[in-house]
């Protein structure tokens, strides 16, 4: 079989690796529906609260004591650029899940700053999500969602929110703040999910 191997420059990739309708982009454009929150870390914190009320919380040196990861990711926004192989290192949701009693499937994601977006919690498990908080082997800077932001690469990038602040776990799903306007409830940018009613 013709397998060709992918190389490490992260250029030139095959197009086989880009979603239908993305191009590609070497940038890293920054993309915020409002003003650009600075939390100082120590006032971070990030919370993680069930459907019947448990709080679970982690200030910034909890968050730091956790196991890391050092992902490396595809990234596809729904205005169209996909920005291939870009790394990151933070914690798994999958860690920080660990010992949530839940029985919900969906998961209301809130931000510093007042986004909000919705996914199914399925879709933070299984090695799939991570809180992020840096970015190419440096901290991440603000204009991306430092101190610490979702990172959800397999679907459209307005799922991943900037200044993350906490997850709250839902027995029904609740649109956020792009899928209340109009963006798909689900977001997969290889079935090209980008509005409602696509
Ligand atoms: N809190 C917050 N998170 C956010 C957004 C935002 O406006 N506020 N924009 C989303 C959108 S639409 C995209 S494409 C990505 C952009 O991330 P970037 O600015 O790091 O490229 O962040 C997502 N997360
Ligand atoms: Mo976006």
């Amino acid at each position: 079989m013709g397998f060709v191997s992918r190389g490490f420059s992260g250029r030139r990739r095959p197009a086989a690796d880009l979603p239908p309708g993305q191009y590609l982009t070497d940038d890293f454009p920054v993309l915020s529906a409002g003003p650009t929150p600075h939390v100082p870390t120590d006032e971070w914190e990030f919370t993680i609260t069930t459907e019947t009320g448990d709080v679970h919380r982690w200030d910034w040196a909890s968050l730091r004591a956790l196991p890391a990861e050092t992902p490396t990711v595809d990234l596809h926004c729904v205005t169209r650029w996909s920005k291939l192989a870009t790394t990151w290192e933070g914690v798994s949701l999958d860690t920080l899940l660990a010992d949530v009693d839940t029985g919900a499937d969906y998961a209301f994601v809130q931000s510093y700053g007042g986004y909000t977006t919705n996914l199914p919690l399925e879709d933070l498990l299984d090695g799939q999500a991570w809180i992020a908080y840096r970015y190419d082997d440096a901290d991440l800077p603000a204009e991306h969602g430092g101190p610490a932001r979702l990172l959800v690469p397999h679907l459209y990038l307005w799922k991943s929110a900037k200044w993350v602040r906490g997850i709250r776990l839902t027995p029904e799903e609740e649109p956020g703040f792009w899928e209340t306007a109009g963006y798909h409830i689900y977001g997969d940018p290889w079935r090209e999910q980008r509005y409602w009613d696509e």
